[in-house]
């Protein structure tokens, strides 16, 4: 790491961690089989980010495979098409199937899961689809996922599913996007999250990081992995055996910072470009140029310590570097959630306002960590956490509500129907 004249790219360093980061996760790579409208790619376009059935490079692998995936997404989708076909085309895509999982056996590509999809008003499956859900799980798991479930007749079908003792790790109601039955009546989506839940207990532990960072339909989830690793890594970075440094030398303190910033938003997985990046730190650090000097943002957290500069005098001890680290950290988890939330939804951030929401959480995270610290580990309650951030995120709209024009407006007032819907708000 370089710093010429004491100066360098912080934000820059951030990018290109969090992408070295995710380069070295090993990606997932799951199988999405079933019979054509049954809503395979409105499935994928849901559980994972940036709308991957429409917008990934999708490339034959064979005449009914198709492989899925994205730069700077950690994971591959293979989609199958002709299930719905004659039993010879059947008999084809299940020959296609089986020699893709033995090609890729024993390789960084080698598939982890199947996501079967019926749709679960069907209410009936053909034996020959019994036949092939069996015989793939004898190769891999597999998760039925019952598709477009609406009612009773979905239930019933789960239960009928379930009698049937077929050789499945799990079966999992859904309905991947709300469903208009009329103008007045919606069924909510439903049944991702237990889909995530269940495809993290099924796939190995190595590529758990990846899943985490590609699915975007559990980000409270997300926000507790990265407070778990987070709340590890300020332990042991600034633990026992970490020798007090003067306050002039806060600038050593950067790169651990880099570190934790890079691995966090690779954890998180959002589509995080410089702009955003830099609001994020001049929110902490008081300067909004790309380049900063190291310490700056050290030293302004400190001015949000009560009483530092006195009870420290000029020494910077391992639990004054973790409190402002932990503070760091907490408070951009809860920024990246309401990021990955907004992006979710399809909303754009206004990054003026979440330059005021992290200014804010840092100042409210540093004082809890101050007092709770040592008692507390860093994974508090995760929904009072983020109902927090996000009633902060909507008082920021209300304050500058007078300042902005018209047009701004009118999107702010969508903006706010948005979040007055948004998960966290919810119950
Ligand atoms: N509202 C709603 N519609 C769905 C859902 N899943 C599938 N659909 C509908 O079914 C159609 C086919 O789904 P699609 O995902 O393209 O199926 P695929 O052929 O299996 O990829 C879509 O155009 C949607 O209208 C869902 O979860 N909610
Ligand atoms: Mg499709």
């Amino acid at each position: 790491m370089k710093f010429p004249d004491n100066k360098y790219n912080m934000i820059q360093e951030i990018l290109e961690k969090t992408e070295a980061e995710i380069e070295k996760m090993q990606p997932v790579n799951i199988l999405i089989a079933g019979k054509t409208g049954v809503g395979k790619s409105t499935l994928i376009n849901n559980v994972f980010r940036e709308k991957l059935a429409d917008t990934g490079i999708g490339k034959p692998v064979t005449k009914h495979l198709r492989r899925i995936s994205k730069e700077g997404i950690p994971i591959v989708l293979y989609d199958t098409r002709g299930l719905e076909l004659d039993p010879c085309v059947q008999k084809t895509v299940k020959q296609e199937i089986f020699d893709l999982v033995k090609e890729k056996k024993a390789t960084r590509e080698a598939l982890h899961a199947v996501y079967y999809c019926i749709q679960a008003n069907s209410s009936r499956i053909e034996d020959s689809e019994i036949e092939l859900i069996k015989e793939i799980s004898k190769v891999l798991p597999v998760i039925l996922v019952l598709t477009q479930s609406i009612g009773k007749p979905a239930e019933e079908f789960n239960r009928y599913l379930e009698n049937q003792n077929l050789p499945v790790a799990a079966v999992q109601n859904i309905m991947a996007e709300p469903y208009e039955i009329t103008d007045d009546y919606v069924i909510p989506a439903f049944g991702l999250k237990e889909l995530i839940d269940k495809t993290l207990q099924l796939i190995p532990k190595d590529a758990h990081d990846a899943f985490m960072n590609a699915q975007q339909a559990d980000i409270e989830r997300k926000a507790k992995a990265a407070r778990r690793w987070a709340s590890r890594y300020v332990a042991t970075t600034f633990g026992v055996g970490f020798a007090p440094i003067p306050f002039s030398d806060a600038s050593v303190l950067v790169p651990m910072q880099v570190t934790l910033l890079a691995h966090i938003t690779a954890i998180f997985g959002i589509s995080m470009d410089k702009s955003t990046i830099v609001s994020l730190i001049a929110a902490v650090g008081g300067t909004g140029t790309a380049t900063m000097i190291g310490k700056t943002i050290v030293a302004n957290a400190f001015k949000f310590i009560p009483g530092a500069g006195t009870v420290i005098g000029g020494i910077i001890s391992g639990t004054t570097a973790s409190i402002v680290t932990s503070a760091l950290g907490l408070s951009y988890i809860e920024v990246l959630s309401i990021i990955a939330t907004k992006e979710k939804e399809g909303e754009s951030i206004d990054l003026s306002r979440i330059e005021g929401l992290m200014r804010r959480q840092f100042k409210k995270n540093i004082k809890l960590n101050r007092k709770e610290l040592r008692t507390k580990d860093l994974e508090f309650d995760s929904d009072k956490a983020l109902n927090d951030a996000y009633e902060t995120y909507e008082s920021l709209g209300k304050d500058t509500s007078k300042k902005v024009p018209f047009t701004k407006k009118v999107t702010r007032s969508v903006g706010h129907f948005i979040q007055d819907h948004l998960p966290f708000n919810k119950r």
